[in-house]
């Protein structure tokens, strides 16, 4: 075993000519590298067959957490202490919070930290509190702060219900066709929705031993943060006219009408609380619908709540004495990535490792009915999800990924499986030939326009990453010339930015977008010759920077001068490397790139990577996947090693 032995120095030369293959010293320290990779991989599949890294996001999480517990009466000395030394140890020098790695200070996040501090017992005229609430004041205090933020300070009586947006419960009654009706929005943001209509409907209020007058800002002005700039002026007077009423409608709601609406916006969450017990598999809804269902009388012992409250315990980390909170869980898609890795690897499907994977993929598989049979009521199951148990969501990038997975380590058995996760797939094609994640044409932008609507992505319309590998598991299974995928292609090419470059949706961000595309270009057959790739190309070689890596900066969501730019990461490299070698370049980008992997892996096989290079909503949300840093990289070696050399 190579797996606890320093890897070779790096010794790729930088000057080879442009058709040389892995010279011999730089090839030796690749396989090396690559072995040592490999095994580190290997070693960290649980005895079940999945892999899960952890999925590491920012703060809000373990405050909200405090905040749940707090309101649902159920927090303890212990869970308090150990969530508060989390949160203690991620602020920085300045006193603030970032959403992160290396982030700007953000407001929202550092307001609910400082308020879980509070709660913990953190006296405000403590050094450390003081920073975070000065730099909350400075920036314009709670009046600032994201909706969200300022629901959770309502729950509390620390902002007022009535300079919130309003969402009704009635919105449950809007037919499908109609416009702002809850399947226009995401799975994510519907599943938040709902359960927050019947939280503002009941306007809780359960107050907190403390105020927080430290955290407004002098002359805060008691509107929402100004949207101008997203919005078209026409729509936002209209659609603030329409809060108006709205805020009208609340002080006198149909009472019969409002009561059937609670009655049905209860049972809609309780119809979609998953086998773990959470909602969606990802924190926010999970959260706001324990919430829901604490207001419409379920008590803390009701199994609902009680399977609610224990599943998140599963998505808790305790580790030295604290405790932190995964938004979500990935081993579905860590398993396929490093199934995919391993078989770039060359490790042979029939290997123990991979069979045992692709035994439990075959049995992720959902089966049963679920959302995306609004949009695609004929539509039969065969997808499969991010998470665990994500029953009612399975996703497209997750169903193209381990269709690449089980076409290339699942053996026989795998093929019904795969046509029914084809099926699915080809079926949830948007009517512009593109795909999203996790339903088909849910394209509505006016959901975004909402004021209640002022974090995170609100809609699913299609993107370049999600399309790309819907293509590339297509093209594996011989369903390249399909008009289905020709379409896609077309789409694709379309999206492609005028610098060549393609914009990372679900990760960060044109490395990850051109490295996702380019491969499933090459793969439907567009030759590298071509100008979409030469173009894409000649975007990576121009962004490569003078280390060898890659890397791009998350503000490159905010500000277009952090494009392509940004300290490089071992994932980063890796999709570059990817894009590189599947256009069939093998010039000095790809030895330095590769050069750079060698050089920067940990004596014991793995990589650092303390930057976030995932994506959950642009400009808002990013995760840390902490299996990113090592099968990427083990792809992208293997397929340097073993395809580049003929
Ligand atoms: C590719 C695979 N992907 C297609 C799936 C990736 C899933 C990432 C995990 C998402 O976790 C979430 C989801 C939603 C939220 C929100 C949120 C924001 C606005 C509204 Br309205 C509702 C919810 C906040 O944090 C989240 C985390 C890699």
């Amino acid at each position: 075993m190579t797996a606890t032995e320093p890897a070779a120095p790096a010794t790729a030369p930088t000057t080879t000519g442009p058709t040389a293959g892995p010279t011999k010293t730089a090839g030796t320290a690749a396989e090396a590298a690559l072995d040592a990779a490999r095994d580190h991989l290997l070693a960290l599949q649980s005895p079940e067959g999945w892999w899960k890294g952890e999925l590491q996001t920012n703060v809000t999480m373990d405050a909200e957490d405090l905040l749940l517990r707090e309101f649902l009466g159920v927090r303890t000395e212990r869970d308090t202490l150990e969530a508060a030394r989390w949160i203690r140890s991620q602020q920085r020098e300045d006193g603030t919070w970032a959403n992160f790695h290396g982030g700007p200070p953000e407001l929202s996040t550092t307001t609910e930290a400082y308020v879980a501090l509070r709660l913990a017992g953190d006296p405000p005229d403590a050094a450390h509190m003081r920073r975070a609430a000065e730099h909350v004041r400075g920036a314009g205090g709670i009046a600032a702060t994201r909706v969200f933020t300022r629901f959770w300070l309502a729950l509390f009586g620390q902002w007022s219900w009535d300079d919130l947006p309003v969402v009704p419960p009635e919105m449950i009654y809007l037919p499908r066709w109609f416009p702002l009706n809850v399947y226009d929005f995401s799975c994510w943001a519907r599943q938040t929705i709902v359960p927050l209509t019947v939280v503002q409907a009941t306007r809780p209020v359960r107050p907190l031993p403390f105020d927080l007058a430290e955290l407004r800002a002098p002359a805060a002005s008691k509107a929402a943060p100004s949207k101008a700039g997203r919005a078209l002026p026409g729509w936002s007077e209209a659609l603030g006219a329409l809060d108006r009423v709205l805020h009208a409608y609340e002080r006198r709601p149909l009472r019969g009408l409002r009561r059937s609406a609670l009655r049905r916006a209860g049972e809609w969450i309780v119809a979609r609380q998953e086998p773990d017990g959470s909602w969606g598999g990802i924190q926010p809804p999970w959260v706001y619908s324990l919430i829901a269902l604490n207001l419409l009388g379920y008590g803390v012992d009701h199994p609902v709540v009680r399977r609610g409250l224990a599943g998140l315990d599963r998505f808790t980390i305790r580790e030295n004495g604290t405790r932190r909170l995964e938004a979500c869980q990935s081993p579905v898609w860590d398993t396929v990535l490093a199934m995919i890795a391993l078989a770039d690897a060359g490790v042979p499907a029939e290997h123990p490792a991979l069979a045992r994977a692709a035994g439990w993929v075959l049995g992720e598989e959902v089966q049963g009915p679920g959302d995306w049979q609004v949009r695609r009521p004929a539509l039969p199951p065969g997808g499969w999800s991010f998470e665990f148990d994500n029953d009612f969501y399975p996703d497209v990038d997750d169903t193209a990924e381990v269709i690449l997975a089980l076409g290339r380590a699942g053996g026989p058995e795998a093929g019904p499986a795969i046509e029914r996760g084809l099926r699915w797939m080809a079926g949830m094609v948007s009517a512009d030939g593109g795909f999203g994640a996790f339903d088909a044409d849910n394209t509505r932008a006016l959901c975004r326009r909402l004021p209640f609507c002022d974090f995170g992505e609100v809609i699913d319309p299609p993107s370049a990453d999600v399309t790309a590998h819907a293509v590339e598991a297509l093209c594996a299974q011989g369903l390249g010339d399909s008009a289905l995928c020709r379409r896609a292609v077309e789409w694709l090419l379309r999206a492609q930015e005028q610098d060549g470059s393609w914009f990372g949706r679900w990760g960060a961000n044109h490395v990850y977008g051109t490295g996702s595309v380019v491969p499933a270009l090459v793969a439907a057959g567009v030759r590298p010759h071509k100008p979409a790739i030469r173009r894409a190309v000649g975007w990576l070689e121009r962004h490569q920077r003078e280390d060898g890596g890659w890397g791009e900066d998350l503000r490159s969501y905010r500000d277009p001068a952090w494009i392509g730019r940004g300290e490089s990461t071992p994932s980063q490299t890796a999709w570059a490397l990817l894009a590189l070698l599947a256009a069939g370049e093998r010039g000095p980008a790809v030895e330095r790139g590769v050069g750079w992997l060698v050089e920067r892996q940990r004596p014991d096989g793995t990589w650092d990577e303390d930057h976030f290079t995932g994506t959950g909503f642009p400009g808002h949300f990013y995760i840390n996947y902490h299996l990113y840093r090592l099968v990427f990289p083990v792809s992208a070696l293997g397929r340097y090693l073993r395809e580049g050399r003929s």
